[in-house]
């Protein structure tokens, strides 16, 4: 059997999704998904000049080999764009052996350990009250676990995924659109002195059983980040995401020495060397690659069989910029992992994106369950994409307030 082709589309509503489809000489093809959130153009001209080019003439079922001879064969290793390039591969490779086999692919990894993977919806609101209404909201649509954040007062702008204004609290999503990014001021006393408070009453309104998680997008020093987890203890929350920038695998140490408070990292990871540490010194209880940057199923799966040996569950990035081909990918992970979490699910489905990925997975009262269709189980409509054009986008910059350049 043998690739015979590959190509790139790059088009989405609202997204830039990044689409790989791969064929074989056999008329089975394979679909894997390459969006690098605003730098879509990246991975879409790594695969087009030097990996599909590779691929042409190679057996689609040896996906490990390939794996490696795309990884180890680079020289330059690692980084967002490369691996998110052969995370796509790898997907179209999975997606044509569970074809090729007639099985979903959670088959292939060992069979379903549940049947519906519990995902969680991001709640937002320009103050408490307006949070209070979005995760009333989500509550009533059946969501067992919510994410939630809010405007802090006094700040001089909102901050991460916080509207400006109340009443967009419903399905919210950030505005990245134009190369020139947006300024965010952040305050980090401000932040640390209101958001412990506001947990706590986000507890005491919902009650003890729902699972409620906080983002704080890798805004705090280690020592702030210890005080501010002793802090959310009585919230109880179901983790505190991102206390610290993500590259300093030691600097969730100090955090652990002061505080119980569940903490989950990774969703900028791209490798397993970025979290080896982490998981083997059991620092964090949650990780948060995704299939989409972190080297596809193949190199994620890894990840999770080391999480697997010291407690750690999985949390898979699912932020919109996820295409319903590295949100299913990441379904039959979910439905397999014996050390599953929980998923991070706001794909769009809207009509205009279930026309571009047709699949027979649902979502239903805050639950993924994946279809039995072969592969991956999503199509791609290759004239629908012909609808949209790329537009660039860049995530907002953060600085002090007096300037200084903080943490996105
Ligand atoms: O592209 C960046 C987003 O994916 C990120 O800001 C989202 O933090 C995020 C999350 O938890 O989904
Ligand atoms: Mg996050």
């Amino acid at each position: 059997m043998k690739i015979t082709g590959a190509e790139v589309f790059v088009g989405g509503p609202k997204k830039n999704y990044v689409t790989l489809k791969i064929m074989t000489d056999q008329g089975i093809y394979g679909l894997g998904d390459a969006t690098l959130n605003n730098r879509e153009t990246l991975p879409a001209k790594y695969l087009t000049d030097y990996l599909i080019p590779n691929l042409i003439g190679m057996d689609p079922r040896n996906s490990e080999d390939i794996w490696q001879f795309f990884y180890r064969g680079t020289y330059f290793r690692r980084g967002p764009i490369a691996m998110a390039a052969f995370g796509a591969i790898d997907m179209a490779l999975w997606d044509i052996k569970g074809k090729l086999a007639n099985m979903p692919l959670y088959q292939l990894f060992g069979g379903k350990s549940r049947d519906g993977a519990m995902t969680y919806a991001h709640a937002t609101g320009a103050d408490l009250p307006d949070l209070m209404d979005s995760i009333a909201h989500y509550v009533e649509e059946g969501y067992q676990a919510v994410r939630v954040q809010c405007g802090i007062p006094g700040m001089p702008t909102a901050s991460y995924a916080v509207p400006e204004e109340k009443g967009e609290n419903k399905h919210y999503i950030s505005d990245f659109s134009g190369i020139r990014p947006k300024v965010e001021i952040w305050d980090t006393d401000k932040y640390m002195r209101y958001m412990p408070d506001a947990l706590m009453e986000i507890r005491e309104r919902f009650g003890p059983d729902l699972k409620i998680l906080h983002d704080v997008h890798h805004r705090l020093t280690p020592r702030e980040a210890a005080q501010f987890a002793k802090e959310v203890e009585p919230a109880r929350l179901f983790w505190l995401e991102d206390p610290t920038p993500a590259e300093d695998q030691d600097a969730l140490r100090m955090l652990r020495q002061h505080s119980t408070v569940p903490v989950a990292i990774g969703e900028v990871f791209n490798s397993i060397y970025d979290c080896n540490k982490l998981i083997e010194n059991e620092l964090i209880d949650f990780i948060r690659v995704a299939v989409t940057y972190a080297g596809g199923i193949t190199h994620v799966k890894r990840i999770v069989d080391l999480a697997g040996l010291h407690h750690v569950r999985t949390g898979f990035h699912g932020a919109p910029s996820h295409s319903p081909i590295s949100m299913a990918a990441q379904g039959h992970l979910n439905a397999w992992a014996p050390n599953f979490g929980i998923q991070e699910y706001l794909v769009l489905g809207t009509p205009e994106c279930d026309a571009l990925f047709p699949s027979d997975h649902r979502m239903e009262n805050g639950m993924f369950y994946v279809s039995d269709a072969p592969g991956l189980g999503v199509d791609f409509d290759e004239k629908e994409v012909e609808k949209y054009e790329y537009v660039a986008g860049s995530h907002p910059v953060v600085r002090l307030t007096d300037g200084t350049m903080w943490d996105y």
